[in-house]
């Protein structure tokens, strides 16, 4: 490289770095143009008169209220309408902002302008669950919605993905169907936030294309920890086209830099009861605290030959999915959650995310699914905002700019100037775009249609990869998974439904699977072996973990060295338990990796350790903590006098069963343990504080829990 080509490049970086920024705060301007600080601000009525309007207009001081009382009338019927609609699914969620930033240039593959080198656009991101409606728990089994909207200077671009790699269906015509029989049964008004119930499982049961999926669910992947801790998935395949018009298919990811953590059912189901923002105060308040969740955007590539098959594998049905072992993702791009709203329902409850939302260089794929996503998700916009003009509130509005003749309806904030409102025009109105219009409805080569017209269902051995699936997972969460199934199907309240889903479900991927339901709920068992898969015991020397470990990349156990990035532990602490130095010594090492202490005790306050509690038995639960401490005694001689009474007692023993990591400080808290009978165990560290913190802080990265405490079935007893 000659020194002026050098200079260049300099420059060009340094530009880069500029006009990234730039780029960066070009949302962030135009949002702090619709902020409105009303703090000080001398209250008045909507027509901008001063007035108050905490007390009403009545006749007298003991009369009735007036009609004249416009004020107040005015401050109850802008209250009567408050809410929007709630969306009809993941209707329950929150968000944040941040960046997405591409790894390199990718022009090779699309036009996409967020895909450009040094490109850094703002993002918007929406965390949800499906089933659950507003004021629902965030902890419930169920796929969690993650849904990104990136503010590129080419347009809003948006990433509408689930943090499971399947789905229930694939014909977007069966989707009413599925979200009315998985929602509340119609006659009865519950079961509000899950799958347990009758009208589910005959779906489920008339539907075998979801058999991975609802394994998925029913696995500890069902159950996150919180949304930091899950993947995007795009779920169908998309197309790339770059400047060529070169086509390019793609199914997209979001990896989680932190890994991935899954909750015991138990826990969420307390989770739920204690605290049913479990998952947004984690996000809210590790953003508030700079611990900024990041995740990888990663695509598997497939050529685009017009067949949209892929080695085997049928890339338009969206149920299937081609295994990372099978096509590794190449790693496009990063994006970072770094603020959080100032509105919950401005920002997170206003935004509205649309498949359809692409910019040049990205396109769709005739996947059934897909194609009437790309109709519902504006439709339902329109009548959740009440108008066609809800992409001009602020959080929907691209920073990119909007000319069209799109006019008028309800709301509509804008005032056009002059008349023309048609296209194309010779009087000054909105001009067509000619040679620059978007590629992206179209590519090279591509083609409409392949065959007669008619209504079709797509073929395929729908069971092939939940048996995978269930053969990658280790015999803990198989009896997880299990015990999922026993608590679902157990709760349908109608035995031919639950015979027929254990007989032409469950069997059919694997037998030792379905006789361990159906032992544990008193249905019939399927006879023994009547399908080739291989028996729950025979799993370890089954190949099939080694080649798709993909399958079940994550939950409790297997992915290993986890970041432990905004988790939170608690050493139980009283008026003899925990001193100062002790927390020190923790302290040191859980700041650097970013783990916040909580010091829990039987009162909140300075102790006569000298420590300060912070959080009492009363005001929180061991559910909400990773792993947990105990103190050593202040006490010399003795270790029965510190010992622990009831809450305390619970408190160490849930942790326990819950199979969580256990450090016990000095000889005192070894002596506890030993008390409680859980002493020597894996995951159950004494000795100093640095040493029990280290030991603490290395499972929470690794296995983070410990099976062997967690009860399983006699398979060999049930399958033979
Ligand atoms: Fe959605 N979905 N969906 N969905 N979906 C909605 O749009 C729909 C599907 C997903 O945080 C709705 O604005 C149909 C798959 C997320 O605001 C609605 C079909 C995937 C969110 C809708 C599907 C998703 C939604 C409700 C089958 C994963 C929340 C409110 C053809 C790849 C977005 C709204 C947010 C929301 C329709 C299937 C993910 C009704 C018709 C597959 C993350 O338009």
């Amino acid at each position: 490289m000659g020194q002026t080509t050098r200079l260049w490049a300099v420059l060009a970086g340094l530009f880069s770095i500029v006009a990234a920024h730039d780029v960066a705060n070009q949302k962030v301007d135009q949002l702090a143009a619709a902020l409105k600080d009303t703090n000080g601000q001398i209250e008045t009525t909507d027509n901008g008169v001063q007035v108050n309007t905490s007390n009403s207009l009545r006749a007298g001081p003991r009369g009735y209220n007036l009609l004249e009382d416009t004020t107040v009338r005015k401050k109850m019927i802008h209250f009567d309408r408050e809410r929007a609609p709630e969306r009809v699914v993941h209707a329950l969620g929150h968000g944040a902002y941040g960046t997405f930033s591409s790894y390199g240039d990718f022009s090779n593959l699309t036009t996409a302008c967020w895909l450009r080198d040094g490109a850094v656009s703002e993002v918007f991101t929406r965390f949800s669950v499906v089933v659950a409606s507003v004021g629902g728990s965030e902890s419930g089994r169920d796929t969690h919605g993650f849904a990104t909207k990136i503010y590129s200077e080419c347009g809003n671009q948006d990433f509408v993905g689930n943090h499971l790699s399947s789905f229930f269906i694939n014909d977007g015509a069966d989707f009413p169907d599925l979200i009315h029989a998985v929602k509340y049964e119609a006659d009865k008004g519950f079961p509000t936030g899950g799958t347990a119930h009758r009208t589910a499982y005959d779906f489920f049961g008339q539907h075998p294309e979801g058999a991975f999926q609802l394994m998925n669910v029913l696995s500890d992947l069902g159950i996150p920890r919180d949304v930091r801790h899950i993947s995007g998935n795009g779920v169908h395949t998309f197309r790339f086209i770059n400047v060529e018009g070169k086509s390019t298919l793609f199914k997209w990811f979001l990896l989680p830099k932190l890994g991935h953590r899954s909750l015991a059912y138990d826990e969420v189901t307390k989770i739920a009861g204690k605290n049913n923002n479990f998952q947004r105060v984690d996000l809210y308040n590790n953003i508030a605290a700079g611990i900024y969740p990041e995740w990888e955007f990663a695509v598997q590539l497939f050529p685009d030959d017009g067949s949209y098959m892929w080695n085997g594998y049928d890339l338009l049905i969206p149920t299937v999915i081609v295994p990372f072992e099978k096509n590794p993702p190449v790693k496009l791009g990063k994006l970072t959650l770094n603020r959080n709203f100032n509105n919950f329902f401005a920002e997170p409850e206003s935004i509205s995310f649309a498949p359809s939302n692409v910019v040049d260089g990205v396109s769709f794929v005739p996947d059934p699914l897909l194609q009437w996503r790309l109709m519902s998700y504006d439709d339902t916009a329109t009548h959740r905002h009440g108008s066609p003009n809800g992409f001009t509130l602020p959080i929907n509005r691209p920073i990119a700019p909007v000319n069209n003749n799109y006019r008028d309806g309800y709301m509509q904030p804008y005032i056009f100037e002059g008349n023309s409102t048609s296209t194309p025009n010779d009087i000054g109105g909105v001009q067509e775009p000619g040679a620059n219009a978007a590629l992206h409805y179209t590519s090279a080569g591509e083609r409409a249609g392949a065959g007669p017209v008619g209504r079709y269902v797509a073929q395929y051995d729908w069971f092939g990869q939940a048996r995978l699936f269930w053969n990658t997972l280790d015999n803990y969460a198989q009896q997880h998974t299990v015990d999922a199934y026993r608590f679902e199907l157990g709760n349908v309240g109608n035995a031919d439904v639950v015979q027929r889903y254990i007989d032409n479900t469950l069997d059919k991927i694997d037998t030792c699977l379905a006789r361990r339901v159906a032992y544990g709920i008193g249905a019939t068992m399927p006879p023994a072996n009547t399908t080739a898969s291989r028996s729950t015991m025979q799993r370890r020397s089954n190949s099939s973990q080694a080649e798709f470990p993909s399958l079940y990349p994550l939950g409790m156990g297997l992915e290993p060295n986890k970041s432990n990035e905004g988790l939170q532990v608690a050493l139980v602490a009283n008026d003899t338990l925990g001193t100062e130095a002790e927390v020190q010594a923790m302290m040191s090492l859980l700041s650097a990796q970013k783990v916040s202490l909580t010091l829990v005790a039987p009162r909140i306050g300075m102790l006569k350790t000298g420590v300060t509690a912070n959080a009492s038995f009363i005001t929180t639960s061991d559910v909400f903590f990773d792993a947990i401490f105990i103190g050593s005694s202040i006490i010399s001689n003795g270790t029965n006098s510190a010992g622990l009474d009831t809450d305390p007692y619970n408190f160490v023993m849930e942790v326990y069963g819950h199979g969580k990591a256990i450090g016990a400080l000095g000889t005192s808290g070894s002596a506890i343990l030993n008390g409680l009978g859980v002493g020597g165990e894996a995951g159950v560290y004494s000795g100093s504080a640095m040493d029990v913190t280290v030991g603490v802080l290395d499972a929470l990265a690794g296995p983070v829990r410990f099976p062997q405490r967690f009860t399983t079935d006699d398979v060999e007893a049930i399958c033979g």
